[in-house]
Formats: C-alpha cells, structure tokens, sequence
C-alpha cells in the first residue's frame, strides 16, 4: 500500500506545485439526463449506466481489447522497477539522487536505473480484457508538448504508446518542443527518435507554454483523432482503445484515462481509488472526488463504467480533431500553464459535449512538487490571469464566485492586464453555448455555488428596524419583508448591493452609488454582526469604522467601532456563505 504522501493529491492548486493535499469529501452527487436522440434511423440506440445521454452505437465488426505488451513477458525481468515495483537508491549514490532530484523535481536517478520499456501492473477493471470495441476505430496523433523533460521519463513515455498502442491506431506520436534550453532534447533526441518512423519532432523557437504547444502540435497532426499526454507518462495495457471506441460512439465525447501515480521518489506505479471524478472549488481549484457509495449502489455503476466529469485534469485526454477545432482548440491568450484545463471543460459541457474518464484506460503519471521549467512571467501572475480569462469569457454573473475567493486584487485593470476577450466572447456567441447556469444545473449540481454572499433584509439590532432606500434616500424603517426597498444583497466582492446601486461611505455620511466591482470604497467588512468601512479611512481614522444606526433620527453614519453597541449590530435574512 502506498504511504499517505504519495497518495494522489486530490486537490491541485492554482500556483502549479501540487502540494495541496485535501480531505477527500463526499458531495452529494446528481446527474440529470440531458436526454439527447439518436437521429440517423440507421444506428441503433444504446442506453449507457451513468452516463445518461443516449449514445449511438455504430455498426461494424469488433474485436477484444489487444493485450500489447503483455506485462507478464517484460524483456528485462529482474531490473529495477520492473513491473512497476518501487526502486530503491543504494546507500552510496543517496547524495548523487538528492543532487539530482531538481532536475525534474522527482527521483532522477531512479528514473535512470529503470528500463525505458518496464512493465507496469494492469490495474485495470477485470472486465476491460474483455470488452470488445470496434474493428475500425478511428487512428489518432499522440502529442507530448514538454520543455527540459528529463530524458528518462520523455523516453520511457514514449516508449509506452509505441509499445501499448494497436500500431494501426497510432498514426503519429508528435512531439512538441516548447523552447527547451537543454542539450540533450536537440541532436541527441532527434538521433535517438529516428529509429522510429512513427515518431516526429516539432521544435517551437520560442518558448509558448503549453497551451500554445498543445496547439502547434494539433496543427501538425494528420490522425483523426488527438491525444494528448504529459510527458512524464506511462501508459497501461490497454489504454488506447477504450480512449478512441467512445469518441467513435460519439464525437463530441472528450475523453480521459485514469490518471494513476508514477511516484516521484520510488518511480513505482500505483493505482488510484476508483469512482474518481474530475471536480472543480472556488477559485477555480481543480480536484478529484470520488462518487458516493450511495450513488454508486443506486445506480448500480460498475467499476468499468464511464465517469462523466465537471472537468478535467486537462494533461490526458483523446478529443476528435475536428470537433477539437469547432470549439475554437484552446484559448491562445493562455500563457505557459494553468486554466486551460477548466477552459475546455466549460468549453466541451456548455457547448454540447462531454467529459468522461474511461476507468479501463489507464496511464500513470509523475506528480512532481515544483516544475523543472521557468515561468517566462511570475509563476502566480500567470496563472491568475489565465483563470480571469477563463473567469470572464465563461462564468456569466458567477465569476464574482471566482473574484470573491481570494482573487479581487485582478479586477484592478491597472495592475493586471488579462488581455483581449473579444474573439472568444464571440466563439461562444457563434457556438451558441449554453449559460453557466445550466452547467451548474446539468452537469454540477453539487457544487456549492450561490450567487452572493447574504441576502434580504438588513436588520439593525438597537433600532430593531430596517435598512431601506426609497426615492434616494438611505434610512431606516419597520421591517417588511414584501418591500423591494428593504432588500439587499452582501456580494461575493463585498458590496451591499440593492439592484445596481451599492452603499458608499462619504465623509460619515452613507450613500447609494452606482455599483461598480473596480471600485474599492464600495466593499465592506460584514462579519461578527459589524459592517465595517474596508478600504477607507475617515476623517483621520487610521482604522476602519463602524455602520451604525441613528438613535434618534432614521438615518445611518459611520462611528467608531464599538463591540457592544447594539446599533452597529446587522443581521442579514439569509447568509449563503461566511
Ligand atoms: O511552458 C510549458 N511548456 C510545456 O510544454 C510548460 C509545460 N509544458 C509541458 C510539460 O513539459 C509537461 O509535459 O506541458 C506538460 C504539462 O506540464 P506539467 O507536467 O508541469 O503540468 P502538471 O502535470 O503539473 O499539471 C496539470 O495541469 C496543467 C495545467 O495547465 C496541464 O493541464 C497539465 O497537462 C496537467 N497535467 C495533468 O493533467 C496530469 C495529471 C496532474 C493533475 C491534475
Ligand atoms: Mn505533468
């Protein structure tokens, strides 16, 4: 059994260093039909489990899965790591595998004592060697985009498709140069990869992160469909078929392996939990969770069955390559890394398609701690700004969700420029993709996500009256639930918000100014019953100050804060989230 840390981390954070473990948590999980038809009379209609659209089975011949590679006849059976067993570091050659380690932010050496070929256990569902899939899949160009990859682990990832893939399925595998400063990635890997005809190198001559990498390499591919892997890999007996049998059924199914643990210290090969989707939190953190037992045993879901996903992890995926450019590829305003993978979920679910992690593809991956490759710009900046993009173009009103988490500082255009949005603001025009809304609805109902913070009536403690504007006018009256004037809403940018006016301090006085998220003088604290003034300071207050409730009079200043007055005490109807 692998030791806790080197279980899959199941959180991945936003700064590309997967550090981030999380408590794995049980959302309550539905998935409502989206009830799709067949339309050519000709094709048969088939209900798959779980995955609730009704797919169409093509006609034709099959066949069994081919079991390349069999993991039992491995050419060197007795070396290191064979079979996917963990590697251990002689005593003597510790301090060269420390030295070593940030070459590629896991177990370098290792990775060099273990032959380029290994075996690795099928950890497949035992079903999977007998599932039969069509006779005339459709071939597909593998592409790896890597930049300073260490050489072992480019080459064992290689050598896995070569070796693992039905040879008439793999049309190519590309390779994708992403501006590598290492010499071993020029002459060298262009002598070693002409032993096979199969195998093609794409060097960028710039550095374009591997969003634009990813589509260098798709402009070059000639298969039918794409695949795309990280290039740190192994893949599983098996893994190619199931990947391209349900494309074929549909092609509008984006597809993903499971994606298993190469571990980064002992380059053994272990395999994930099973029920694993691919799920998103605020601010846009991508994850895995696992389905409910509950669900499972409901719907009677086997180990085998397609998981529909949220989104995806985004390095591992089969897509058809002219579906792939209907959805207008990736954003090309991404840079380096990060957000991609939530782009082309929203992408793929809101504009018709489907996301599904294939449980008998199976392909493991290296989960390194920090990247062997500079960020051109900042690490964090970057990412950040790729997510606001992404934010922007497809989250409608929730992308104040997004903002809210942590991320207001990138509503300062003076200080985070996220580019041009017009070309993909217009892509999901012309694509007619539905609203994130209906995502949420259809695909991820059980994500917590409401739209504001607290909302209703504001009630004031000491008067025991009403917060109301009415005529221009901000005062206090009798509570009335019925009275639109009474309600307001706290937002995720800490605003108090009544349609599109927000409250505003001036001087001590307070009044109602045209909502503006930019705006920094509009947020404010709300929290233990207080509502506090967040980024101005009054009159020499070197402190925030205090909402508070006239005693005599129906009007609202701004006062010291006082912890036990009763007029600075507000309580909203309904509170979403703290
Ligand atoms: O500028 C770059 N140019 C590149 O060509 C930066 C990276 N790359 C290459 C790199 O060499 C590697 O082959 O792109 C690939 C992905 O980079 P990694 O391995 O550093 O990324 P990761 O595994 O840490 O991150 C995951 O999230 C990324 C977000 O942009 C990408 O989608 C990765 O493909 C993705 N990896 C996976 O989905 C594998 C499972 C891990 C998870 C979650
Ligand atoms: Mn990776």
């Amino acid at each position: 059994k692998p030791a806790e840390s080197d279980k899959p981390k199941n959180i991945i954070d936003n700064t590309g260093k997967h550090g981030n473990t999380f408590n794995r948590t049980k959302p309550d999980i539905i998935q409502k039909p989206s009830g799709q038809k067949a339309e050519d009379p000709e094709e048969e209609a088939l209900q798959v489990p779980h995955s609730t659209s009704v797919l169409v089975r093509r006609s034709g011949g099959h066949h069994k899965v081919m079991a390349l590679d069999a993991t039992d006849r491995p050419r060197d059976p007795v070396a290191v790591g064979q079979f996917g067993q963990p590697a251990r570091v002689p005593r003597d050659k510790e301090l060269e595998s420390r030295r070593r380690w940030s070459e590629g932010f896991f177990n370098v050496f290792l990775s060099e004592q273990i032959p380029i070929d290994r075996a690795v256990p099928d950890t497949r569902p035992q079903i999977c060697s007998e599932n039969l899939v069509h006779d005339n899949l459709p071939s597909t160009s593998v592409i790896f985009c890597f930049v300073d990859e260490v050489w072992s682990t480019l080459l064992r990832s290689v050598h896995s498709v070569l070796n693992r893939s039905p040879p008439h399925l793999l049309k190519e595998i590309i390779l994708v140069d992403d501006c590598s400063t290492k010499d071993y990635l020029r002459e060298q890997l262009d002598v070693y990869m002409s032993q096979f005809p199969k195998v093609r190198i794409i060097r960028l001559k710039e550095r374009q992160g591997l969003i634009r990498a990813r589509m260098a390499g798709a402009a070059a591919a000639t298969g039918e469909v794409l695949t795309f892997l990280d290039s740190h890999i192994e893949c599983n007996v098996g893994w190619l078929e199931p990947l391209l049998e349900r494309v074929y059924l549909d092609r509008k199914k984006v597809v993903c392996p499971v994606i298993e643990v190469i571990s980064d210290k002992d380059m053994s090969y272990m395999l994930v939990d099973n029920f694993q989707r691919g799920i998103f939190r605020w601010p846009l953190v991508f994850g895995w969770s696992a389905l409910p037992e509950e669900y499972i045993r409901k719907n009677q879901i086997k180990d085998s069955d397609p998981i529909r996903c949220p989104v995806m992890a985004g390095g591992l995926f089969s897509i058809d390559k002219s579906y792939f450019y209907e959805l207008g590829a990736y954003d090309p305003g991404l840079d380096v890394w990060g957000g991609e993978n939530m782009e082309i979920s929203f992408k793929i679910w809101m504009c018709g398609g489907e996301i599904e992690i294939i449980p008998c593809s199976r392909v493991g991956h290296i989960f390194r701690g920090d990247n062997p490759y500079k960020f051109p710009k900042d690490r964090v900046k970057t990412v950040e700004r790729n997510l606001a993009r992404v934010a922007e173009v497809w989250l409608d009103e929730y992308k104040e969700l997004f903002y809210g988490h942590g991320y207001h500082h990138l509503l300062d255009k003076s200080v985070t420029d996220i580019g041009n949005l017009t070309e993909q603001i217009e892509l999901r025009k012309k694509l007619k993709c539905k609203s994130f809304k209906w995502y949420l609805d259809n695909v991820y109902p059980d994500l917590v996500a409401p739209l504001v913070k607290a909302e209703g009536l504001i009630f004031n403690a000491g008067t025991r009256k009403c917060l109301v504007f009415q005529n221009h006018n901000l005062f206090l009256d009798k509570c009335d639930l019925t009275n639109k004037s009474q309600h307001f809403s706290y937002t995720w940018l800490r605003m108090l918000r009544q349609n599109t006016s927000c409250l505003a301090p001036q001087e001590k006085q307070i009044i109602m100014e045209p909502c503006d998220n930019t705006k920094t003088h509009l947020r404010w604290m709300h929290k233990s019953g207080k509502v506090l003034t967040e980024h101005v300071m009054i009159e020499g207050h070197s402190r925030p100050i205090c909402l508070e409730a006239g005693v005599k009079a129906d009007g609202i200043f701004l006062k010291d804060c006082d912890p036990i007055n009763t007029f600075q005490k507000w309580q909203f109807t309904h509170y979403y989230a703290e």
